[in-house]
């Protein structure tokens, strides 16, 4: 199936990922299957074999696998509600990621406030102001957007006192590293780490 996403083969690879889902192989893996073809036509972009009309089509081909894949993402036991604000980063429109953790918190009990891509931190302020969300996630996917998330977080953390322990930024491009850069303590790999943080904001730390 792998080859067949990194081919952009979509209906070919969409009918493996049913055909694979109804053999009974773990949701998780294929979802990881399809992460990794992401992360191949990436790096044939970035080496030249692949041009922009290749993220787009990686981008459907994905799209479609989360649709398909969203009603095995459902818990057996939901827990934990809280309300959580989620955005991707102004100048980055990538979403796919966003929102498939969106659906995870979802499916998980957690109400979700989605500001949508490109957001400036003035929005995240706005809302954050307005709704006291117990969690501020904040996507960003492509470097070029590290400093607006470093200043959406300053901005956020001076107007109130608890947010920077209720911020979690999450994203290909971040890694702990860049999250010290931004001056971040909670981020996440993956959707389901980001899951796990937020579980445990709202345990430890409710919004008042
Ligand atoms: C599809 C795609 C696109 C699509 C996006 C469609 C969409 N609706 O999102 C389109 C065609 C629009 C696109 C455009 C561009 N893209 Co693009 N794109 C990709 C691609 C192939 C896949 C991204 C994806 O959806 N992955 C699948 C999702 C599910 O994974 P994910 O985003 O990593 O999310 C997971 C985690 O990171 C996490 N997560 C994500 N956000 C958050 C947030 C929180 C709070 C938490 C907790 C977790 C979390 O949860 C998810 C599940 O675990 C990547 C390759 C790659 N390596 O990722 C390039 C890639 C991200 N793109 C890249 C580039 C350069 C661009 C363009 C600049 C290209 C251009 N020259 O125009 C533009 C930028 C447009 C813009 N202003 O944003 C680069 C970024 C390099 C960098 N480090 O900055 C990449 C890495 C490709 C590459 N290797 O060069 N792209």
């Amino acid at each position: 199936m792998l080859d067949l996403i990194v081919q952009l083969k979509e209906e070919e690879s969409l009918a493996e990922l049913k055909s694979m889902l109804a053999e009974g192989v773990d949701h998780r893996d294929l979802l990881a299957c399809f992460m990794e073809g992401m992360r191949r036509v990436g790096t044939k972009f970035e080496t030249g074999v692949y041009f922009i009309a290749a993220l787009i089509m990686a981008g459907e081909i994905m799209r479609s696998a989360t649709e398909i894949l969203r009603p095995y993402l459902k818990p057996g036991h939901p827990n934990n509600k809280g309300r959580v604000l989620i955005g991707t980063i102004e100048g980055d429109i990538h979403d796919l990621g966003k929102n498939l953790f969106a659906l995870l918190l979802n499916c998980n009990g957690f109400e979700v406030i989605d500001l949508g891509v490109d957001v400036p931190v003035v929005n995240f302020l706005q809302k954050a102001r307005e709704l006291k969300p117990d969690a501020i996630c904040i996507s960003c996917v492509l470097t070029t957007s590290v400093e607006y998330l470093k200043d959406a977080v300053k901005v956020l953390a001076d107007e109130f006192p608890f947010a920077k322990n209720r911020i979690v930024v999450g994203g290909t491009c971040l890694d702990a590293r860049l999250a010290e850069y931004v001056g971040v303590s909670l981020w996440a790999r993956d959707a389901a780490e980001g899951l796990k943080i937020c579980q445990k904001i709202v345990h430890t730390n409710p919004a008042v």
